[in-house]
Parts: C-alpha cells; structure tokens; sequence
C-alpha cells in the first residue's frame, strides 16, 4: 500500500523554516514564518503563562482524562474572551481543539455534516493551509477577491461583489483580524456591510481569529467578529491560543459554533464532541489549563494583557519605523501601508525574483509570496531591511 503513495507538496512556509536554519551567513534574518520574536529573537514564555504552570503543577493531582470537549472553564473564559457580548450562551457551542487549525478542520467538518452541498469562500489570497484543508478534505472552494495590488489595501468593492455570489448555507472564511498573509483588514464598517452580504444571501460566517491582540487590541481585534457572529442567525468561529498566549506547541483552540435556536444547541455540541471522538478523542489539556489558568484570575489576567500589549506595540513601533525609513529612501510614501497593516504580516508586494535577491544577497527570508513577519526584525535591522528592499527595485 505505501508504494502508492505520491510526495505530498511542502508547506512553502515551514520548508523555509528549515532553509533559513542551513544557512550559515552572519546576520541572517528571519520574516518567515508566522511566530512573535522580541527584539534578541527569541519567542518567550509569556510571563503569565509560567506563573500558571508552576500554579497547574502545585495544584494538580491527576492526569486522568478529562472530557470530550475539554475543560468548561477553558470554554467559557475563550468563549468570552472572543466574543463578549456578542455571546449567546444559550445558542452557542463551544469545543476545546488541537490549535486553532484543528478548530478549523472540526468547523468544517461540522459545516459538511450540517450542509453537504456547501461551497467555502476563502478570501485571495489566503493562509496556504486555509486552501490545503479545504482540498484535502474535497470541498468545493471559491475565493473572492480581498487585496489591492496596486495599493497594498483591501480591494472591498471586489470583496463584495464577490461574495453577493455566495449561496444560501455556504461558508464565508473571514480573518478576524491581522489578516495573513496580507495584514490588510477591514474596517468595522466594512465588517458592517459584510454582515448584510451573508444576511441577504444566508451564507454563514467562519472567522478564523489567531492573531487576536496583535493588532489595535484584543477588543478591538474581535470587533469584527462580534459584530457578524452578532447578526448571523449561525455563525463558525475558529479561536487560536497560539500567538496571544505564546503557547504554539501546546496546541490550544476553540471552535464556537453559534446556532438559529437554543433547541439546536445540544445537537450541535453533541455533533462537535463527536467529531472529536473520531478525531483524537479527548482534546490536549495543558495548554488550555493554562488559557483557564490566567483568565480565571484576576492578577494574572492583567499581566498577561500588559505583556501582550507590549508585543503589539512593538510591532506597531516597528512598522513605523520601516515606512519612515523608506520614506526617507525613496522621497515617497509609497511605502506607508506598512505601518496601516496591522499584526505580524504585511504583503510587500515585491516580485518572486526581488524575494529571491533579498535572500540572495541579503540573507533576509521572507515567504515566496513577499509576505514579511514583521516581529522578525528589531531597530537595528529594520534600516537594513528598508535598504534591500530598495536595492532590490520593490
Ligand atoms: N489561522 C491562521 C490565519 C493562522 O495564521 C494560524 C497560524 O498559525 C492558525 C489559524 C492556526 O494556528 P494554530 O493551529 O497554531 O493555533
Ligand atoms: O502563517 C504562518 O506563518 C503561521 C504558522 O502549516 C504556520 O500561521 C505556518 C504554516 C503551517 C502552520 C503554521
């Protein structure tokens, strides 16, 4: 049987991870993939996120499993924190996953289960394994058009009547904020319109939030979200713990599953429980202990929020200082929707063959698409990124 199998296609992203590692060159940077990095490079501990494991170690007592759909503090505390009071608890399900990917994969294997016949409209360009998942599991797909070229912003005229196509019970997959791999986002007006789209056709919202509080704030990173889960009668909403939390490897998500009636809760959870019994059957703990850990108490809670804060307002600090740099190399400002993107990406905008001259004669790595981490740099190498940029003719 294993004779037949095919070479499957790298993740462009990840097989630049180990590209990056081989070379040798001094000074090398790294705006590959997704992960915060503080200014020495490092991707810390959140200081919270210790304290709640020496709390989680001190207190527990048993390993033994816990239930299908994960601890129900966790889920609470994700499920306010994501979508406060836009919740309806009485019409909402809720579903501890590996990561916020497995709450994608378990969205849309609730979707298909729900309606066989839908279509998932993704945004271009998208989060490659947004496309990966979808063609794995045999959905049809359509994209609907999301990034302006020529500006380096949203293309919303094109975003809407795109998805005005959209069919009734199909799915809408919006970033909730921080959009990879463009950083372009829509404003909450633009969310405002995206709403009445899905409410005329009665497509269903999927909002995949990873990146909630590297953008304007862990409020305003779900606003958006809030504000369609708000309106739809159904809604999929897709949590990562990954980022704000700084637990990647923990793998800590949650899937919210919003229905029309509170009849139809049961059935949903009942349905989400089993997806995860046919997947992995209990979903991991210890990333979500510590999630529940810190949102449980008060102090840590705020000292989680202050680190994050930080993070954001690094990256923001950053992006201000790469298009004032550029600015001042080019006399133009061209370049300034680097600092109105927000999160850790922003699409450049350079060709393959400029990506390739970067990495060539730069050592700076940067995804094939010329999408750049911007939590990869710090003050020094910003003016040094800002010149490749130029030598390379972006
Ligand atoms: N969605 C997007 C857009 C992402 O960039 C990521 C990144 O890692 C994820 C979902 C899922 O992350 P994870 O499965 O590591 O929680
Ligand atoms: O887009 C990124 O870089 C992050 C990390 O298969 C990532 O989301 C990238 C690829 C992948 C899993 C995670």
């Amino acid at each position: 049987m294993f004779g037949t199998l095919k070479p499957q296609a790298p993740d462009k992203i990840l097989a630049l991870m180990g590209e990056f590692k081989a070379d040798t060159r001094q000074g090398k940077i790294d705006l590959g993939v997704g992960v915060y990095k503080d200014p020495t490079g490092l991707t810390p501990v959140m200081r919270a996120v210790r304290e709640a494991e020496k709390r989680i170690w001190d207190a527990e007592t048993t390993k033994t499993y816990t239930t299908l759909i994960g601890e129900p503090g966790y889920l609470s505390g994700m499920s306010r924190m994501v979508l406060a009071d836009a919740l309806d608890t009485d019409r909402t399900a809720a579903l501890s996953t590996v990561g916020g990917t497995g709450a994608i994969r378990q969205a849309l294997e609730l979707a298909r289960i729900g309606n066989p016949d839908l279509t998932v409209h993704v945004s271009d360009p998208t989060w490659p394994n947004h496309v990966s998942i979808l063609n794995f599991m045999g959905l049809p797909t359509a994209t609907y058009r999301y990034f302006d070229d020529a500006t380096r912003g949203g293309d919303f005229e094109g975003m809407k009547a795109d998805l005005a196509r959209a069919r009734k019970g199909d799915l809408v997959l919006l970033h909730g904020c921080c959009h990879n791999p463009t950083g372009a986002n829509l404003t909450l007006d633009q969310w405002r319109q995206v709403s009445e789209i899905l409410d005329r056709t009665g497509a269903v919202p999927f909002v995949d939030l990873a990146y909630q509080g590297f953008g304007d704030g862990l409020d305003e990173d779900a606003a958006g979200t809030r504000l369609v889960v708000g309106n739809a009668p159904e809604a999929l909403v897709a949590a990562s713990c990954s980022k704000n939390f700084g637990i990647y490897r923990e793998r800590a998500g949650v899937l919210l599953a919003k229905v029309a009636d509170p009849a139809q809760r049961d059935l949903a959870q009942g349905t989400m429980s089993f997806l995860n019994r046919q997947t992995y059957s209990f979903p991991p703990d210890h990333g979500a202990r510590i999630v529940m850990t810190i949102l449980e108490d008060a102090a840590l809670t705020a000292d989680w929020k202050a680190e994050l804060e930080e993070v954001r307002l690094g990256m923001l600090g950053l992006r201000q200082q790469l298009a004032a740099e550029l600015r001042e190399l080019t006399g133009s400002d061209r370049f300034d929707f680097l600092e109105h993107h927000r999160g850790m990406f922003s699409r450049l905008g350079a060709t393959p063959a400029q990506v390739q001259k970067i990495k060539d004669e730069n050592a700076i790595y940067m995804v094939g698409d010329s999408r750049l981490n911007i939590a990869g740099l710090n003050r020094d190498s910003v003016p040094i990124l800002a010149r490749a940029i130029v030598e390379a003719g972006v």
